[in-house]
C-alpha cells in the first residue's frame, strides 16, 4: 500500500508527538470549531488563541478556531494550512526565549475566495463566538456619529450587494441574517481591538448598517446579540527570520509562521456570552461586569505612550521601542506624561495602582529581546490618535489643565506626516487617510500652517477640539520646537514641570 508522503521537516499535526516539551500539555483532544475569528494576524495568535487552548486543556470543549483573513491573503492561509493550522508562539523575555506550539487554530479561510466556506461556518450553530482583531479602520465607522460610515466605498458596496459583503459590518450583518432566517440562535460578537468601548462601538456600526438594509434585522440584532467589550494586551511585533530560526532551533522542524511576543499578557472581558464561552478565566483572563476603566487606562497609558514613542522616534531615528526608551530624556518624557497628564484623567477602581502600571509599562518597553518596530506602531495614526491621545487632551482642556506633553505627541504625529525624518530619510505614510494627511502636512511651510491644516481634518478633530485656542497654541509651540529637531524637543519637554 503506498504510504502518504508528509513533509517531516515542517511543523504539522503528525509532528506533534515528538514535540511534547513544546506544547502546553500532551493531553489534547482535537476540538470542533466553535469560534470564527476575523483578522487572523499575529496578535490573535499570541493572545486569544493561546487563552483558548489553555481553557480547553482545563475544561475540554469545542472551541477550535477558524481564522479568517479579510484581505484576500491566500498566502497567509496557505502557509498556516500547510502546517495544519499549527504555529509556535516565541515568547521573548529578558531571561530568554520560550517556544510553545498552539493547536487551537483548526482552519484558516481567506475572504473573498472562501466566502461559501466561511458562511457555512457562520451557519453552523456550534459556532457560538465570532471574535475580531481587524484594527481600528476595520470597523468602518463614521468618527462623528459612531454609525457605519455610509460614505465609505466598502460600506456603500455592501449595502448594494449584501451577499458579496467585504466590510466587517457587512459580513457580520449577512452572517447574523443567515442565523435569524434559519431560526437559529445568534453567536456572540467579541471585539478584541484597541477601541474605547469596543463592544458598543462594534454593535453601533453593525446595527446602523443593518437598519439601512433591513430594520427588522436591526431590531433582532439589538435585542438578541451580545457584543461584550474587552481589553486586550500583549505586545506582539511582526514576525522576522530570527523568530523562524528560534522556532526551528527549539522544535527541530521548520515553522514558517511563528509569532514573537513578550511574556506579559492580559485580557479583561465583560462576561456576557449567552451561548457560552471557553473557560478563559483558567488561563488568567479577568471576567468582569465593566471593562471600561481597564480599557480606557490601557488606551491612554500604553497605546498613547506607544504612539508618542513611535512618532518621536520616526523623526529622531530610533528604530525600536526599546531603543526609544533607552534614550533617557525620551523615557523621562513619557514617564512624566503618564504621571502628570494621563493618570490624573483616569477613573479606575481603587485596587488599580496606576503608578505601578506606568512602571510596568516602562519595563515592558525596555525588553531588549523584543524588536518592536516604531514604524509598525506609527501606522494608521488617524485612527489611533483620537482614542489614545486626543481623548485625554479633551478631558484635560475641559478641566482647564495643561497639555504640553500630549501636544508634543500630537505635533510629532503632524511632523511625521511630512514623510521625512530629521536626518532626511524618507518613509511612506500608511494610513486610510494618507492622501489627505500628507497633502495637508506637505503643503504647510510654517508650524502655524501645519497645525491649522491638520486641525481642519474633522475625521480626526471634532470641532470643539479643533477650535480650542489652548490646543492650537500648545500644538504650535510643540511643532515649532520640532522644527529644530526631535532630539532637542524631547530634551526640552523632558524637563518641564
Ligand atoms: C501598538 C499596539 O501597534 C500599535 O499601535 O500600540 O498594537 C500594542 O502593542 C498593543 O495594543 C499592546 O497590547
Amino acid at each position: 500500500m503506498p504510504t502518504q508522503m508528509t513533509d517531516q521537516s515542517t511543523l504539522c499535526r503528525s509532528s506533534l508527538a515528538a514535540l511534547k516539551a513544546h506544547v502546553l500539555s500532551p493531553e489534547w483532544r482535537e476540538p470542533a470549531i466553535g469560534i470564527v475569528h476575523l483578522g487572523i494576524g499575529n496578535f490573535h495568535r499570541a493572545h486569544e488563541a493561546l487563552y483558548t487552548e489553555e481553557a480547553m486543556l482545563a475544561q475540554p470543549g469545542d472551541w477550535g478556531i477558524c481564522g479568517v483573513t479579510l484581505q484576500g491573503d491566500v498566502s497567509k492561509r496557505d502557509a498556516l494550512m500547510k502546517q495544519d493550522g499549527l504555529y509556535s508562539v516565541v515568547e521573548r523575555g529578558p531571561d530568554g526565549v520560550r517556544v510553545t506550539v498552539v493547536r487551537a487554530l483548526r482552519e484558516v479561510l481567506a475572504m473573498p475566495v472562501d466566502r461559501a466556506r466561511l458562511f457555512a461556518r457562520f451557519a453552523d450553530e456550534r459556532v457560538r463566538i465570532v471574535s475580531l482583531t481587524v484594527t481600528e479602520k476595520g470597523y468602518c465607522r463614521d468618527p462623528q456619529t459612531g454609525d457605519a460610515d455610509f460614505t465609505h466605498p466598502g460600506i456603500a458596496h455592501d449595502l448594494m450587494h449584501p451577499d458579496e459583503a467585504s466590510t466587517v459590518p457587512g459580513i457580520l450583518c449577512a452572517a447574523l441574517k443567515s442565523r435569524r432566517d434559519a431560526g437559529a440562535a445568534p453567536f456572540t460578537v467579541l471585539s478584541c481591538d484597541n477601541l474605547s468601548h469596543n463592544g458598543d462601538a462594534l454593535r453601533q456600526a453593525v446595527c446602523s448598517f443593518a437598519r439601512k438594509l433591513d430594520p427588522a434585522l436591526a431590531d433582532w440584532i439589538e435585542t438578541q446579540v451580545a457584543f461584550p467589550s474587552t481589553m486586550v494586551d500583549r505586545i506582539v511585533p511582526a514576525t522576522t527570520d530570527a523568530d523562524r530560526e528560534a522556532a526551528h532551533a527549539a522544535l527541530g522542524v521548520r515553522d514558517e509562521v511563528p509569532v514573537p511576543c513578550e511574556p506579559f499578557r492580559q485580557w479583561v472581558i465583560e462576561d456576557r456570552f449567552p451561548c457560552g464561552r471557553p473557560a478563559w478565566e483558567v488561563a488568567g483572563a479577568q471576567l468582569v461586569d465593566d471593562v471600561a476603566p481597564f480599557e480606557v487606562a490601557k488606551l491612554r497609558m500604553l497605546n498613547a505612550t506607544h504612539s508618542t514613542l513611535a512618532y518621536l522616534s520616526m523623526l529622531a531615528g530610533f528604530e525600536t521601542i526599546s531603543d526609544a526608551v533607552g534614550h533617557a530624556p525620551l523615557r523621562t518624557l513619557i514617564h512624566e506624561m503618564m504621571t502628570h497628564e494621563i493618570a490624573p484623567t483616569l477613573n479606575v477602581p481603587a485596587s488599580f495602582d496606576l503608578l505601578a502600571y506606568r512602571d510596568a509599562l516602562l519595563d515592558r518597553y525596555a525588553n531588549p529581546a523584543l524588536s518592536h518596530r516604531c514604524a509598525q506602531i506609527a501606522m494608521d495614526g488617524s485612527q489611533k490618535m483620537p482614542p489614545r491621545i486626543l481623548s485625554t487632551i479633551a478631558a484635560r482642556l475641559d478641566a482647564g489643565q495643561p497639555i504640553e506633553r500630549l501636544a508634543l505627541a500630537t505635533a510629532a504625529w503632524f511632523t511625521f506626516l511630512r514623510g521625512q525624518s530629521d536626518d532626511g530619510t524618507r518613509y511612506r505614510i500608511d494610513d486610510p487617510l494618507a492622501e489627505r494627511l500628507t497633502k495637508a502636512a506637505g503643503d504647510a511651510d510654517t508650524p502655524e500652517r501645519l497645525v491649522d491644516a491638520l486641525l481642519a481634518i474633522s475625521d480626526v478633530f471634532p470641532p470643539a477640539l479643533a477650535h480650542h485656542p489652548a490646543l492650537r497654541d500648545a500644538l504650535i509651540r510643540a511643532a515649532t520646537k520640532l522644527r529644530g529637531g526631535a532630539l532637542a524637543a524631547i530634551a526640552e519637554y523632558s524637563r518641564i514641570d
